[in-house]
This record gives structure tokens, sequence and C-alpha cells, in this order.
């Protein structure tokens, strides 16, 4: 078989994006002054996935990848959540290491290359499958911060996930221990109980937050309180209906050693 010319990417930066238009040039332009020339990731490769935005996201997108070529965009007929865009761009992602940022420009992406080196620098004993980003100067608005602290008190207590701060954007994990996770609606803001489950450790990193300048949140009080109580105690039954069983391989050689 031939050889490929391009060596295949460290890290796929996933950003999920619904009506996101004015904020596509600016982000990516971002990522790519961050992550460019950094030989600790690159080759790295920027998927955006457009979930059926209804405004010039698409549009947007097809004009920087005449400038970018390392972005490749996926598109949604329709628009099914950012946890079900996140998944997408993670099973197309070519690389062992996934990078997730909000479309929004909330995320800083220059704050990417202390948590995949934190990520792939870990000891393999240390079993790390995540490094989640903790906004610890969350810059949203007064009843959004608020309702974020209960729900984040809540869950952390429920499922014992020793983070902080799970809705946060930007998130660096291994792209195999997500695609092992049972998929559902929603699931992005349960990722560290998940890989916990999943046997792996995710640890918390302070990172910044910025006010969004552009186009308007997507989320507010009801739509991601009411599921958010749902999905709890659903996140809660996966938890208890998980079993890690200790595989011992046998063969002839040693099959009948304990
Ligand atoms: N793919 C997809 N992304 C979404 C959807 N809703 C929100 N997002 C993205 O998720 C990120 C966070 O949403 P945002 O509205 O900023 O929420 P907030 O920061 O909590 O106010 C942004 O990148 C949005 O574009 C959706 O239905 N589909
Ligand atoms: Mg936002």
């Amino acid at each position: 078989m031939p050889k490929t010319a391009t060596p295949s990417p460290r890290l796929s930066v996933v950003v999920p994006v619904f009506n996101e238009e004015d904020n596509i040039r600016p982000l990516i332009e971002e990522i790519t002054a961050a992550l460019d020339g950094n030989d600790a990731i690159a080759p790295y490769e920027i998927i955006y996935v457009n979930d059926g935005s209804t405004d010039n996201s698409l549009d947007a997108l097809k004009a920087m990848q005449q400038q970018v070529p390392h972005l490749r965009v996926l598109n949604h007929a329709r628009s099914c959540g950012q946890s079900t865009a996140i998944h997408t761009g993670v099973k197309a992602a070519q690389a062992p290491w996934i990078a997730t940022l909000d479309g929004d420009g909330q995320n800083v992406p220059a704050d990417i290359p202390a948590l995949f080196a934190k990520a792939i620098g870990a000891a393999p004993a240390d079993n790390l499958h995540m490094v989640a980003g903790w906004r610890t100067r969350r810059k949203d608005t007064w009843s959004k911060r608020i309702s974020s602290k209960i729900a984040n008190a809540v869950r952390s207590r429920m499922l014992k996930d020793d983070t902080p701060d799970t809705g946060c954007g930007l998130k660096v994990f291994r792209r195999d221990t997500f695609l092992q996770m049972p998929y559902f609606d929603h699931m992005h803001r349960y990722l560290p109980a998940l890989v916990k489950r999943a046997g792996g450790r995710s640890i918390s990193v302070p990172v910044r937050h910025r006010p969004r300048e552009r186009g308007v949140s997507k989320y507010g009080f009801h739509n991601r309180l009411w599921v958010g109580i749902v999905d709890l105690f659903g996140v809660n039954w996966l938890l208890r209906r998980a079993k890690r069983p200790q595989v011992q391989e046998i063969s002839p050689e040693n099959g009948d050693k304990t």
C-alpha cells in the first residue's frame, strides 16, 4: 500500500455550532493562532459540526475551508442538539485525543495546549482519560451563574464525579473512551462521570472564560434545568449498572496458575 503523504493528526478539535455565523471566522482564526506551529500538537485537525443552523454558519464554514486546509466541516441536515453534534465530530475524528470548545468564543483556544500537555504527560498508571476545563471566573449572567452553581452542587453530590464544572465546553479527552460511553442527548454535561464509569480518571484544570460577544445564547433556565434533573437520575442509574471486571487472558502456558 502507498504511504499516506500526511501523518495522522495528534489532536482533533471538535466544535459544535448552531446559529453562530458571526463567531465562525474569529474563533477558527484564534484556534489556528493558538495551535499552528505548536510541535507538541501538530499535526492537528479542526472539525466543525454545523447542527442544522438556520443562519449562514455553513456558508461561513465553507469560506473558511478555502483558508484553513485542516478544517473539516460536517453538516447535520436538521438540528439534533449539542451532544449529538459532538458525537458526530468525535466519530469522524482521526486523532486519539479530542479537544472540544464551544462555538461562541466563550472558551479561549489558547488554553488547549496546557490541557493537552496535562493529558498526554500523565503516566499510564494515572489512567487519565480526560482533562476538563473549570471556569473559575465565569463570565455569564447572574442567573446563569447561580443556576449553574446549584446544578453543579447537586450533580457532584449525587454522581460523586469530583468535578466542579462539568458544563465547561473546553475539555480534552481520549476518543476511544468517549466512543465507549453510552450515547444520549445531553450527555456532554456528564462526561467526567461517564469517564469514571468507563474506568478512567478525569481531572479539572482552571481555564479562562469570556463573555459572549456575538450571537445569542441557546440555553436558558428551563431548557437546561428540567432535562438536567431527568438526566441526573438517568446517569445515576447508568453508574449503578456498570461493572468493571478484572480480565485475565488464559493461555495454555499459564492456564493452571492462579
Ligand atoms: N450543535 C449544537 N450546538 C449547540 C446547540 N445549542 C447550543 N450549541 C452550542 O453550544 C455552545 C454553548 O451554547 P451557548 O448558547 O453559548 O450556551 P451558554 O454559553 O450556556 O449560554 C455554543 O457553541 C453553541 O453554538 C445545539 O442545539 N446544537
Ligand atoms: Mg456560551
